[in-house]
C-alpha cells in the first residue's frame, strides 16, 4: 500500500523559505538612473520576489517610469508594485502603468497576484491605499461633498484590500502591499499634523481580519521602519527610512505564528 504524502500540507503551511526584497519611494527619474540601475542589479537573483510600495517616480511622468522599467526589464526576480501619490501627480497613471507592465513589472491596483509555486507560493494583495487619519481623529464621512469623496475613496481601497486578501487566503505566504500607512506606529518622526494625509487605520480592518504574514507600505519618508498590528508585522519600507535600498525579509512556515485558514 502506498503511504500518504505531505505535499498538500506543505503547500498550505508554507514549508519552504521565501525571501522578499521590499522598497518604497524609490522616486525614479533621469537624475537617479545610475543609482536605480545599480540597486536593482544588486538585488536581482538574490531573492524570490521584489515588492515596491509605491512612489515609483518623482512626478508620475512616463519617462520617469521608464527608468524603473529599464532597471527591471530582464530581471530574473519577479517585481510586483503598487503606485503611490507621486505616480498620479501628472494625471498620466495609465501611461506609467503601461511602461512598467511592458517591462514585466506586475502593477497591482485594487487587485492581487501570486508569485512562485508550491510551498513557496506568495500571494500579494496590492493597492495604493489612501488618506484619512487614525484613532478617529482624521477625516469623517461628513460635510462638504469633496471631503465625503475622500472618505469614500479610502473606503473603496479598504474594500479592495479585503477582497484581495480573501483571494489569496490559501497561499502559504501572504503579503499586503500598500503605499499609504494602515497604522500610525510607523509614522513617528513625521509631524502629527500631517498623519491624516499619510494613511488611514480604516485600512487595518481587512489586515486584522485576514492576518497576512507581512504588511508593507511607504510614503512616510521620516517615519519608523517597524510596527505591528496585533501581531501582524507592519514595515514602512520607505528608502530614506530604511537607509538602504531594500529590506530583505525571509518568511518560513515554521517561524510563523499559527494562522487560521478558512
Ligand atoms: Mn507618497
Amino acid at each position: 500500500m502506498k503511504a500518504p504524502t505531505s505535499v498538500l500540507a506543505a503547500n498550505l503551511r508554507g514549508d519552504g523559505r521565501l525571501r522578499i526584497a521590499a522598497a518604497g519611494d524609490v522616486h525614479c527619474s533621469e537624475d537617479n538612473r545610475d543609482a536605480v540601475l545599480t540597486a536593482f542589479d544588486a538585488i536581482d537573483g538574490e531573492v524570490d520576489v521584489v515588492l515596491l510600495a509605491g512612489d515609483l517616480t518623482t512626478h508620475g511622468e512616463p519617462d520617469q517610469a521608464a527608468v524603473l522599467a529599464d532597471a527591471c526589464r530582464g530581471m530574473e526576480t519577479p517585481v510586483v508594485a503598487v503606485l503611490g501619490n507621486h505616480d498620479l501627480h501628472s494625471d498620466r497613471g495609465d501611461e506609467v502603468v503601461r511602461v512598467l507592465v511592458d517591462a514585466g513589472i506586475d502593477v497591482l491596483d485594487r487587485s492581487h497576484t501570486t508569485v512562485g509555486v508550491g510551498s513557496c507560493r506568495l500571494g500579494v494583495a496590492g493597492t495604493k491605499g489612501f488618506v484619512g487619519g487614525f484613532r478617529g481623529l482624521g477625516l469623517a464621512d461628513f460635510g462638504e461633498a469633496s471631503l465625503r469623496r475622500l472618505y469614500t475613496e479610502t473606503g473603496e481601497e479598504v474594500e479592495a484590500l479585503s477582497l484581495g486578501l480573501r483571494e489569496i487566503a490559501v497561499c502559504p505566504y501572504r503579503v499586503a502591499l500598500l503605499h499609504y500607512a494602515p497604522v500610525a506606529e510607523t509614522l513617528h518622526g513625521e509631524p502629527p499634523e500631517i498623519w491624516t494625509w499619510l494613511g488611514s487605520d480604516r485600512l487595518a480592518a481587512p489586515i486584522l481580519e485576514h492576518r497576512p504574514d507581512l504588511v508593507l507600505h511607504g510614503h512616510a519618508h521620516a517615519g519608523r521602519l517597524q510596527a505591528e498590528l496585533e501581531g501582524v508585522p507592519v514595515y514602512n519600507v520607505s528608502v530614506p527610512v530604511m537607509g538602504q535600498d531594500f529590506w530583505v525579509f525571509e518568511l518560513s512556515g515554521a517561524a510563523r505564528a499559527a494562522t487560521a485558514i478558512h
